[in-house]
């Protein structure tokens, strides 16, 4: 199906995992045309031929890592033209890492969070959003959490990235107000990527724990209520939509089957 979204430039940090892989083929689905941004080249390669194929859409890749302002800024000034006027920018990048004490918690982690979830979107943003305000035309859609409305045990640094996150999604709506640029944040709770893979330094048994007993989101339920998002009339801005697993209440409460 093609809708509004065909031919839209659209451009989505975090595309060769999860969410933003799921979110890059739904767009894609749409006829967008898509910059695919993460750090693991052969898998922006893999996916942007995938989708050229499949859907028929162009598609661009840059290998970035979005904690490097100054490749940031380099990457997204030195687009070519015809890419160059972004419609939607889907800042969907990050991790969390550990999920410990924060007296006793790995201090790396904490730099890779704030670096890559809070200053990284900063980054991102900061570079293409003053192309849409010239346009008077464009629409930010952050990634958030859960973790973005409550503090859970053991994620101190990963709830106050993502309570940041909410803070800047907030704030850049009032600063957008007016400008023709619409501001969102879809805010899941638990999906299933490799999101706790990430955040366990790769024991899958830890990672996989997190699930158990449950049915939890997909990036495809994720990437739907992005679309969403992205396809509401002009006049409608979805300021913050949180989405969970039926069986996950909050970011305490969860039905397991056991
Ligand atoms: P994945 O680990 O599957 O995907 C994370 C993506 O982020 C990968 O494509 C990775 O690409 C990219 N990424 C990480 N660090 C960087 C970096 N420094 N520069 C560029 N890209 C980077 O996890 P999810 O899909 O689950 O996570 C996506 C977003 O969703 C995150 O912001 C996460 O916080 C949020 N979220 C996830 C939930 C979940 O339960 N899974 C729930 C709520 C929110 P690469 O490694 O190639 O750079
Ligand atoms: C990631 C999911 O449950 O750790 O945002 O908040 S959770």
């Amino acid at each position: 199906m093609k809708t509004e979204l065909n031919g839209k430039i659209v451009l989505i940090t975090g595309a060769t995992s999860g969410i933003g892989e799921a979110t890059a083929k739904a767009f894609a689905g749409e006829g967008a045309n898509l910059i695919l941004i993460g750090r693991r080249k052969e898998r922006l390669d893999n996916l942007a031929a995938e989708l050229a194929d499949k859907d028929g859409v162009k598609t661009l890749t840059r290998r970035l890592d979005v904690r490097d302002k100054n490749k940031v800024e380099e990457v997204i000034n030195s687009l070519p033209d015809e890419w160059k006027k972004i419609d939607i920018l889907v800042n969907n990048a990050g991790l969390g890492r550990g999920l410990n004490p924060l007296y006793e918690d790995n201090i790396d982690g904490w730099e890779e969070m704030i670096d890559t979830n809070v200053k990284g979107l900063l980054y991102v943003t900061r570079f293409v959003v003053p192309g849409m305000v010239e346009r008077k035309s464009g629409h930010v859609i952050n990634i958030g959490s859960i973790a973005g409305h409550e503090a859970y045990k053991g994620g101190g640094v990963y709830c106050a990235t993502k309570h940041a996150v909410t803070a800047i999604t907030r704030s850049l709506r009032l600063d957008l107000l007016g400008k023709g640029v619409r501001v969102s944040t879809v805010d899941p709770g638990m999906v299933e990527t490799e999101f706790s893979l990430v955040r366990f330094y790769g024991d899958e048994q830890k990672a996989k724990k997190v699930y158990e007993g449950l049915t939890p989101l997909t990036g495809d339920d994720i990437a739907e209520a992005v679309i969403f998002c992205a396809t509401r009339p002009p006049h409608a801005n979805i300021n913050e939509m949180i989405i969970m697993p039926s069986a996950q209440a909050n970011a305490f409460f969860a039905h397991r089957k056991t």
